[in-house]
């Protein structure tokens, strides 16, 4: 069985979600359960903030620095990049990594902005060639929720107006999305985190071969 187990290439689950929507914690329980079930997990997050890219991206979502927006974009863009290659090898030496954002907050962060408005068409396309994900997991909360979850921090983009068109875009894209699921993240964490396991579970069932982000 060990050696079965050895030659397995892991999987890529990425988590996406809204401000607030407890991502951190189930990508931490999810981590843990697959850990149980034998797999070899490495959790990382995007931004990358100790990159100097991700310096760069550290101040302007801190409020410290300004950017354009299409640089900022292409910035973020560029962070995941950086990243690619090692996500690629972690994978085919069978370790799953959970990602936290990506590609997906990518593209709606941007296209959320009122001035100048990048369309989700053009804010994607820095991001094809990317590591496909072999899941998207999408922790939504209602604008109601939100508010319950006390109060947003300091950091650029955590305002409900921005909040509120983050969820429409992230609901456009996910729903032509495969391997996409939306999760209710209003209910308790427990409930949350079997919901995942579930969509995970079936994930690796049907784990093909490995690809690159597309239009
Ligand atoms: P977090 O560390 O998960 O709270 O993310 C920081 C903030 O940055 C959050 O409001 C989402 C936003 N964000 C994450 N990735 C991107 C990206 O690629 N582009 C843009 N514009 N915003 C992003
Ligand atoms: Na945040
Ligand atoms: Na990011």
């Amino acid at each position: 069985q060990a050696s079965h187990e050895s030659t397995r290439r892991g999987a890529l689950i990425v988590v996406e979600g809204l401000d607030r929507a407890g991502k951190s914690s189930q990508c931490e329980r999810l981590g843990d359960y697959l850990t149980e079930q034998g797999h070899s997990v490495k959790y990382i997050r995007f931004p990358a903030r100790t990159t100097p890219i991700g310096k760069l991206i550290d101040g302007y979502l801190r409020g410290s620095t300004n950017q354009e927006d299409h640089a900022i974009h292409l910035l973020f863009s560029a962070n995941r990049w950086e990243v690619a290659r090692s996500i690629e090898e972690d994978i085919a030496n069978g370790i799953t990594l959970i990602v936290d954002r990506y590609s997906y907050s990518g593209a709606v962060y941007s296209a959320a902005k009122a001035n100048p408005g990048l369309s989700l068409e053009w804010a994607w396309q820095p991001e094809i060639g990317l590591p496909r994900p072999d899941i998207c997991l999408f922790l939504s909360i209602s604008a109601e929720e939100a508010a319950k979850r006390g109060g947003f921090g300091a950091e650029r983009y955590e305002n409900e107006t921005m909040q509120t068109r983050v969820r429409e875009l992230f609901r456009t894209l996910f729903e032509r999305q495969e391997d996409a699921y939306i999760i209710d993240a209003g209910n308790s964490i427990e409930y949350v985190a079997q919901d995942i396991q579930a969509a995970v579970s079936s994930c690796f069932q049907r784990l093909g071969a490995t690809g690159s982000l597309r239009t």
